[in-house]
């Protein structure tokens, strides 16, 4: 029965990589590798999270130090736990974390020919409120393993090779794209692997919902204004959008890239580039926009067309539904 079939046949993310990758020859499965690394990291990251509570109320054993001083914060853990996690692999060469000013280049004995770029938990403010949070990555490849510099990582996004989010909610979903489409895979905790949960993911090409911290609406510019006023007062006869804004990048794009819609993070007049930081933030969920059919635009560019100049520089973004961010697109080229 094709229902047996379903239940005892389990695509796991590492089957499923394994499976695209075998597609090319040349392949030697670093890749794959690379990428039990990160879903390592987001399998620790998801335990503690879920025991962030506990951990607090009671002080888990182990996690209170000598001098008694406070556990390591969520945030800066989860970081040690990926930079441990993508040096061992020996596939990578730069990492580059939000939690970290500089960029970390990997020992000449232990590199490989990638870099990776993440945000280990981004969201971080919400945790205390059980809100959803997430890790954010995007892999690009060496130019030159031997002579590493901070070029490889400030490439634009379209260079990326893969990105992806594994977002801490209800359930711990991660969401993939090696740049043939878009891909979700969701935690079995009792079997500690993603299962194949989305395969193929698209957007739709138009939305009912937008999704932006309207609190700065008093120092927007004149498109973005426009934009979020025609939500609210359409004058095509079409009904107003929905509004709907958690203040957790993951958990805000997870939810335009299945139900559609518009995320918003413009720039204000007291941000001129926005908040959100191109590397980690923008240019993965850029790339899993465009993969599954959406858009994404700075109000300027597409954003994967943006070249960072610094690994922590931010840019405003539009992302979501094709014709949504058209819309957007339309408004910016008005005003020009
Ligand atoms: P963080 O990296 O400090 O956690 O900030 C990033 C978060 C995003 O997850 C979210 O989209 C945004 O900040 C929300 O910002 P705001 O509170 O200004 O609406
Ligand atoms: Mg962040």
């Amino acid at each position: 029965h094709a229902a047996d079939a379903h239940r005892t046949d389990l695509m796991t993310i590492t089957r499923f990589v394994l499976n695209e990758q075998s597609k090319y020859p040349e392949s030697r499965g670093d890749f794959t590798i690379l990428l039990s690394h990160i879903v390592l990291g987001c399998k620790f990251v998801c335990t503690a999270v879920n025991k962030a509570g506990l951990a607090k109320l009671l002080g888990l054993a182990g996690e209170t130090n000598v001098q008694g001083e406070d556990q390591k914060k969520l945030d800066v853990l989860s970081n040690e736990v990926f930079i441990k996690a993508l040096v061992s692999s020996g596939r990578t060469c730069i990492l580059v974390s939000e939690e970290d000013e500089e960029a970390t280049f990997v020992e000449p004995s232990k590199r490989g020919k990638y870099c990776v770029v993440f945000d280990p938990l981004d969201g971080s403010s919400n945790i205390d409120c059980g809100v959803s949070i997430g890790t954010i990555f995007g892999i690009y490849m060496m130019k030159d393993v031997h002579e590493p510099t901070l070029d490889d990582v400030l490439q634009p996004g379209k260079n990326m090779l893969a990105a992806g989010y594994c977002m801490y909610g209800s359930s711990c979903t991660l969401v993939l794209s090696t740049g043939k489409g878009v891909n979700g895979f969701t935690l079995d905790p009792s079997l500690g692997e993603f299962i194949l949960t989305h395969p193929d993911i698209k957007i739709p090409n138009k939305g009912k919902i937008y999704s932006v911290n309207e609190g700065n609406a008093k120092n927007w510019d004149g498109p973005t204004s426009k934009y979020v006023e025609s939500c609210k007062f359409p004058k095509d006869g079409s009904s107003p959008k929905s509004l709907r804004y958690i203040g957790s990048m993951v958990a805000d794009v997870h939810r335009t890239l299945l139900y559609g819609g518009i995320f918003l993070y413009p720039a204000d007049k007291k941000s001129p580039n926005g908040k959100l930081r191109v590397l980690y933030e923008v240019f993965p969920m850029s790339f899993l926009m465009e993969q599954a059919g959406g858009q994404a635009f700075t109000g300027k560019e597409r954003a994967l067309d943006l070249v960072p100049t610094k690994i922590h520089e931010r840019a405003p973004i539009f992302l979501g539904s094709y014709d949504d961010v058209e819309e957007i697109k339309r408004l910016y080229a008005a005003e020009e």
